[in-house]
This record gives structure tokens, C-alpha cells and sequence, in this order.
């Protein structure tokens, strides 16, 4: 009788964690596509030129950035804070590794601070490395399609 009792009771508690399991599973999806590319808004404001990037004072606010072939990339520098952005990028150890890959647009301008440039435009499909000279481990990839 007991036992019987004990026995629906756990059936419950393992209906009910399944359950929770398969709504975190289907929430999941969802939640990765919206912080994902969707937390990109283009800036507004700048012309409507095409995508933006934001800087902050020692990063880039994304650290991707997916854009179309051709167009090129807004990148604005949000604070007083000088910054050099050049093709390539810091490796796991932080030690910058200048280089440019196959079909990337030359990346070479100083940013005074609170101001905006223009890169590219990129004229390749593929994954482009741009790093800032200043401040260690400041990384964008730029996805090109
Ligand atoms: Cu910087």
C-alpha cells in the first residue's frame, strides 16, 4: 500500500522532471538566436550605410559581426579613448598576431575617440580577423556572405 503510494509518487516527480527538461530544451533554441546576431542592431543614425559596430573603452561591444558581401562595416568608437584597428588578432595568450587573410580589405585607422570610420568594403565571402594594436585581446571577426 505504502510502497504502491511511494512508487506513483516518484512516476510524478519523473513526469514532472522530463517535462521541465524538454521546456528548457525548447527554450533554448531561442534564447541563442536572439543574443546571438539579433543583439547586432545596426546603429542608427550613421546613414543607414549598413551594419555598425560599437566600440567601448578597452573592446568591441560583439565580438562577431555577420555582414553582406560587398557592403562595407561601420565601426564607432563610443568613447574619448583612442583606438588602432588593423587586420589580425590576439591568439589565446594575448600576444597579437598582425595578418591578413585572403581577399580581407587593408585595416589600418587610428581612432581619435568618440568618433567613426568606415572598413572595407569586403569584397571576399569568408571569416576576416580585425584586432586593436592598443588594448590586448580586443577581437572582431567579421563574417562576410
Ligand atoms: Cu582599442
Amino acid at each position: 500500500m505504502n510502497s504502491k503510494r511511494l512508487g506513483s509518487l516518484t512516476l510524478l516527480l519523473v513526469i514532472l522532471a522530463i517535462g521541465s527538461i524538454l521546456f528548457a530544451a525548447c527554450t533554448r533554441p531561442g534564447t541563442a538566436t536572439t543574443s546571438g546576431n539579433g543583439g547586432n542592431t545596426p546603429a542608427a543614425g550613421t546613414g543607414g550605410s549598413g551594419t555598425a559596430v560599437h566600440m567601448g573603452s578597452s573592446n568591441f561591444l560583439v565580438s562577431t559581426i555577420s555582414i553582406p558581401k560587398g557592403s562595407k562595416l561601420t565601426i564607432i568608437d563610443d568613447v574619448a579613448v583612442p583606438h588602432i584597428l588593423q587586420n589580425g588578432m590576439y591568439d589565446a595568450n594575448g600576444t597579437p598576431k598582425p595578418s591578413k587573410e585572403p581577399g580581407a580589405p587593408t585595416v589600418s585607422v587610428n581612432y581619435a575617440g568618440s568618433d567613426t570610420h568606415d572598413i572595407g568594403p569586403f569584397t571576399t565571402a569568408g571569416t576576416f580577423h580585425i584586432y586593436c594594436t592598443i588594448h590586448v585581446n580586443m577581437n572582431l571577426t567579421i563574417t562576410v556572405k
